[in-house]
């Protein structure tokens, strides 16, 4: 069972040897998903807080109530905090556990799209509308029909075509989807109805986007991650098989799924040729940071490529409480991705 705080490391240490440092400090973030917007970069992330929730291995203690979009006018000027966006009062459906976002624009309105526990527990995908990239966000009245589990992020591709990529397991609850019902039982497990070692592993989630970016224009699919040899990624390959936090980004033509592996804390990627897959496992991004959590996005700035994650430093390594960093990450030149050490030997 990971453990809520760490008390063995010397923060003062690890933070001298850590390649970034945390974009804010007033306030702690995570799950950041970076886009530009017309020339300025917005970060979207999960506005993480102490609600006093008992730490347990379904995530009860990321209590999450809000949501706050960090503005930057580059790379390397002062991030802002733009205040509240999105308040989960002000959304009808939810009741509680705002997690991971990301944000997408189209036709200069801007949709924050994210998932939250409904009143019946179950994790849905809501949707909600600004003018502005920094909100405020009024999100519409009900969630997105036949949305499930957590970490939605949105792709847009160069056609013009949105695609949703999303699902998150033991609190994410995508293992209780396999039937196509949620299945409610055993409820505080965090483990039940994951697929044996030897099984498939379970696979994040794709649909293409309606054109209002409200709804899912079609029935979602599995996208599928093979090994080198053509094959699914076993449940029992912990260092490379899907957890949560999706991520679609597109470079020299090819798409590069990235996720997290959750228990085993690494970012990996694999890549396909379209924006369903199948995906064929690459690497690392990411070796884990401090914290049990890893949770990424990747963006092209002024031609350069960055890896925005968080790690519980600043907290001196308290599990729920994490701060948004940004990284370069640079690519060979058979598009595999270099990948990073959070901390330097
Ligand atoms: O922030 C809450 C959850 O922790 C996210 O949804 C996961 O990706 C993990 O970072």
């Amino acid at each position: 069972m990971p453990e809520d705080t760490i008390d063995h490391i010397d923060f003062n240490e690890l933070n001298k040897k850590a390649i970034s440092k945390p974009l804010i400090s007033h306030i702690y973030t995570a799950d950041p998903s970076a886009h530009v917007f017309n020339g300025k970069i917005y970060i979207y992330p999960s506005h993480d807080i102490d609600a006093g929730e008992a730490f347990d291995d379904l995530g009860s203690h990321f209590a999450m109530e809000d949501y706050h979009v960090i503005s930057m006018d580059s790379i390397t000027s002062e991030a802002v905090d733009n205040g509240t966006a999105l308040h989960v009062n002000d959304v009808p459906w939810a009741e509680k556990q705002l997690w991971a976002p990301d944000a997408q624009e189209k036709d200069g309105k801007y949709y924050l799209f994210f998932p939250a526990k409904a009143y019946d527990g179950i994790f849905k995908i809501g949707v909600a509308i600004s003018s502005s990239p920094t909100g405020p966000f009024i999100a519409q009245p009900e969630p997105i029909k036949g949305s499930f589990s957590i970490d939605p992020a949105v792709f847009k591709d160069d056609d013009g075509s949105y695609f949703i990529y999303f699902g998150g397991l033991w609190g994410g609850q995508l293992q209780r989807w396999r039937t196509g019902e949620f299945n409610a039982a055993q409820p505080d497990s965090p483990t039940a109805f994951l697929p044996e070692n030897n099984e498939p592993a379970l696979l994040p989630i794709v649909a293409k986007l309606t054109d209002d970016l409200l709804e899912f224009a079609e029935t979602p699919k599995q996208l599928e991650i093979l090994d080198e040899e053509g094959n699914l990624l076993v449940a029992g390959d912990n260092d490379r098989r899907f957890f949560e936090a999706s991520w679609m980004h597109k470079y020299n033509g090819k798409y590069y799924f990235s996720y997290s592996t959750g228990d085993t804390h690494f970012i990996c990627y694999a890549i396909g040729d379209n924006p369903y897959g199948p995906f064929t496992y690459k690497g690392k991004i990411l070796e884990p940071v401090v914290g049990w959590t890893s949770h990424h996005s990747i963006c092209e700035v002024d031609k350069k490529w960055y890896l925005f994650y968080h790690d519980s430093s600043l907290s001196k390594g308290v599990t729920h409480l994490r701060s948004v960093k940004v990284a370069e990450i640079t690519y060979n030149e058979d598009g595999t991705i270099v990948p990073l050490k959070p901390y330097l030997d």
